[in-house]
């Protein structure tokens, strides 16, 4: 078989089939952008490859799927970190005009070169450490003109480099300052105008919302999802983040592709996604942040087998986090996940829950090839640094890109 590319002379994660599918001498063969082989080297068909690097031990996995981000964003919230470190709560300086709200300002005042600009570097900081697919909401624009300028600028930072975006429209992230009166007639104004002309122009691949006590109420985010049905878009939440609304359960019976953050999560929660199959996505950082003190159910979404995603919520609120790296230490670190629900989270979970599980997430023939190649010396040493970059190069789709 002439294939483009082979990458040989390495280890392995697959991340497919049983845990995380490790080939001491493995290799990869890529043709078209896609993987054709990926396995033992040994057990390999007969592969006349264009090019060929020689990987000397290092270990490959699939690239990085960070599935959770708000990256697109103007301005930083350093201010309020002050104000957090001296006493103000999340959730206050949210009730007093502040949080997402002054993000919101910020964003709607930058046009779509400056918001490009400033989310640049957020996207390059993901990339050096092995990303090759990142979910970006929006959410900061809350108005139809500026949600479709967060949206078009995520696309745009495709355009610029080497990455795959999924884009989720995010409207319902908070109620902004010209409803504030009416709440009720945002959530309306959403469903009948924001989202219909959003989805229309093909400008989201899914639809979240924030369902909280500063947010959206379980019956406001039913109306949201109904809608994003009708437009054909799957769903996702943010759920169970600062207290328990039972938005986790709503979304799982809706059919949502993932539930996120889950720190106060129920036991009925847990069963509802088990039986939707819809992921749990873990946010470390934002737990971290905003030093919650109440732990995801980790053991119950275990033992139900509710699959495990991690991402970094990259936000300038309340984590302002660019490494999935530090995400997966904090997610063992604090969570007490394992090395492989961590490796597994952000690669073949991670995709699950952006609905391309059959496009990327693992090692195996017909997939992307997104790869990740580590100087390191087994996978656990991926979750194990904090603050260290071992990633010795970034394939996607086939092509190396550093
Ligand atoms: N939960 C979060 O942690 C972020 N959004 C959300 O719904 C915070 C966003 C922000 O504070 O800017
Ligand atoms: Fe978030």
């Amino acid at each position: 078989m002439q294939c483009d590319h082979v990458w040989l002379d390495a280890r392995l994660a697959t991340m497919a089939g049983e845990g995380i599918g490790i080939v001491d001498d493995g290799m990869v063969a890529c043709t078209d952008g896609r993987i054709v082989y990926a396995g033992p080297a040994a057990e390999a068909p007969l592969l006349s490859a264009s090019t060929t690097t020689r990987c000397t031990g290092r270990w490959i996995t699939p690239g990085i799927v960070d599935c959770h981000t708000h990256l697109v964003y103007a301005g930083n919230r350093a201010g309020e970190f002050e104000a957090r470190l001296a006493g103000a709560t999340y959730e206050d300086i949210a009730r007093a005009g502040g949080g997402i709200a002054s993000t919101v300002s910020a964003t709607r005042a930058a046009d779509a070169h400056e918001l490009l600009a400033e989310s640049l570097p957020r996207l390059d900081a993901l990339l050096a450490h092995g990303v090759t697919t990142v979910e970006i909401k929006s959410g900061y624009g809350l108005s139809l003109e500026h949600e479709a300028k967060m949206l078009r600028v995520a696309g745009a930072l495709a355009n610029v480099r080497n990455v795959r975006v999924r884009r989720t429209f995010l409207g319902a992230h908070a109620v902004p300052a010209e409803w504030r009166h009416n709440p009720d007639g945002y959530v309306t104004h959403i469903v009948d105008c924001m989202l219909p002309t959003i989805a229309a122009e093909g400008l989201a691949d899914a639809v979240d919302a924030f369902c909280e006590g500063i947010g959206f109420s379980p019956a406001q985010v039913e109306l949201v999802f109904a809608a994003a049905a009708r437009a054909g878009l799957p769903i996702k939440l943010h759920a169970e983040q600062l207290s328990n609304l039972h938005g986790a359960t709503l979304a799982a019976r809706m059919g949502a592709l993932s539930a996120d953050h889950l720190e106060h999560a129920d036991e009925e929660a847990v069963a509802a996604m088990a039986q939707a199959g819809t992921v749990a996505v873990l946010l470390p950082g934002a737990f971290y942040f905003t030093r919650e003190d109440r732990l995801p159910p980790v053991g119950l979404l275990r033992s139900a087998g509710v699959p495990i995603a991690v991402a970094t919520d990259c936000n300038p609120g309340t984590s302002p986090l660019v490494s999935p790296l530090l995400a997966m230490n904090m997610a063992a670190t604090l969570f007490r996940l394992t090395v492989a629900e961590c490796l597994m989270g952000t690669t073949r979970v991670a995709a699950n829950a952006l609905g391309i599980g059959d496009k990327i997430g693992t090692l195996e023939a017909g997939k992307a090839c997104d790869l990740a190649i580590w100087d390191v010396g087994s996978p656990a040493e991926l979750v194990y640094g904090i603050g260290s970059n071992p990633l010795h190069a970034r394939i996607f789709g086939g092509i190396n890109v550093g």
